[in-house]
């Protein structure tokens, strides 16, 4: 007897609310075809930063699923994002990473393009060639703060002004766009992509397996069940540091109560400015400042921790350094976590800042985070394994997280 296997939709329509996904939704050839067409194609993406194109001549590739994208900074020092596929015979012009060029050629037949993308010429194809409709695609992309989003449908979703609007004034101090990568990292997790924005949602995981990280970061769910008297004091001792600062900031003109658009939505995102444990200046492992230089513009070092989620990055901006991370999966069960700091552009190494105390407290963490995804992919592709309950207290989160991932799916016809 052959036991037909059920559809996207039958899976979409068996999750239990409360619950985490149907195996299938994390394991399935199908669904990652289709996840990468709803999330990654139609939906907004972030997939780099402006200043990892500081100067002109400075591309970016990055590929998302069969996309190659270049991003770079043109000779009027615009940023732009095109296709990496040539309008000759469609090979890639470019390998992914950085490169510096003054064009972009082909390596094929050295179809040449200006950094604008247009066509300047095409080697042996006649005088009468016509290269004006033959410049490279351009992608819808924006800027938001310094963030590089690009959404690779034709009807990018218009609410992404929803974003720009809580961000582009949150950020300014930090001069994002100007900014230096003082380091970057790739992991390759062992999970669909989703296991690693879940992970991302909830510190349930954090004292069991972020040491480090736990110096200095303090989870915003204060209405929290407390296994003990202990737990309740710091929670509620925490709760009152939090109202405190964020009063004082707010009149002080920095942004940084809640916003968030995570339901009934298109574009995904939260912005909270958290409250930063023991010295209460940066995610290091003694929780006080790695760069002596400020970000941008900032005077303060006690500003928190300007968090920023979106449905397939994580951010940490803090008044010394900032960190950044994109998740862009691979295949159903490989999901790509690219992991930036950054400082401030005058920031040198080794004299405004040591590159260790910089980095240990989140290259350490995003190696905790991929272990756990890894072992939660194992599970979920175990056959005995059978949808659980989220907490109510410290999992909120990803209840909506999957509420919004299965309402896109429907909406999108599955
Ligand atoms: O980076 C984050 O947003 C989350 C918060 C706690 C777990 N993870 C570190
Ligand atoms: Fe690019 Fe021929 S394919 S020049
Ligand atoms: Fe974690």
């Amino acid at each position: 007897m052959q036991i037909s296997k059920p559809s996207i939709s039958d899976l979409l329509n068996s999750r239990k609310p409360g619950h985490s996904l149907p195996a299938g939704l994390y394991t399935r050839d199908d669904v990652f075809e289709a996840d990468m067409e709803v999330f990654f194609k139609n939906q907004w993406i972030n997939i780099a930063l402006d200043c990892d194109v500081p100067e002109p001549g400075d591309t970016y590739v990055v590929d998302v699923g069969k996309t190659s994208l270049i991003v770079l900074r043109d000779d009027d020092n615009q940023i732009r994002v095109l296709h990496n596929v040539c309008r000759h015979r469609g090979t890639r012009i470019l390998d992914p990473g950085q490169h510096m060029v003054a064009k972009l050629v082909c390596p094929y037949h050295q179809w040449t393009y200006e950094l604008s993308g247009d066509l300047l010429h095409a080697p042996r194809m006649g005088k009468d060639f016509d290269t004006s409709c033959r410049g490279l695609k351009t992608v819808n992309f924006v800027s938001v703060g310094g963030l590089i989003y690009v959404c690779l449908g034709d009807n990018p979703p218009a609410d992404i002004t929803s974003l720009i609007n809580a961000m582009e004034d949150r950020l300014a101090p930090y001069d994002i766009r100007n900014a230096k990568i003082a380091y970057q990292m790739d992991i390759i997790e062992d999970g669909n992509w989703k296991l690693t924005m879940e992970n991302n949602r909830e510190c349930y995981h954090c004292a069991g397996s972020h040491p480090e990280l736990c110096v200095s970061f303090i989870d915003f769910r204060f209405d929290t069940e407390y296994e003990n008297d202990e737990e309740r004091e710091i929670a509620l001792e925490q709760q009152a540091l939090y109202n405190e600062r964020t009063q004082e900031w707010e009149k002080a003109g920095y942004s940084s109560n809640v916003v968030a658009q995570l339901e009934h939505c298109n574009t995904n995102f939260r912005t909270q400015r958290l409250i930063i444990g023991g010295a209460g200046e940066s995610q290091t492992p003694d929780a006080t400042a790695a760069s002596k230089k400020l970000m941008g513009t900032m005077t303060r070092k006690d500003l928190g921790d300007v968090h920023l989620w979106g449905h397939n990055c994580w951010n940490h901006f803090m008044g010394d350094h900032a960190v950044t991370a994109t998740a862009i999966p691979l295949s159903s069960g490989k999901t790509l976590v690219r992991t930036k700091w950054l400082v401030n552009k005058d920031a040198v190494e080794g004299v405004d800042y040591d590159l260790d105390k910089l980095t240990s407290v989140w290259i350490a963490t995003t190696q905790q985070d991929a272990d756990l995804v890894a072992r939660s992919q194992a599970g979920v592709e175990d056959p005995s394994y059978i949808p659980g309950p989220y907490s109510d207290y410290t999992e909120k989160e990803l209840d909506k997280f999957a509420v919004w991932y299965i309402d896109l799916m429907k909406a999108s016809g599955y």
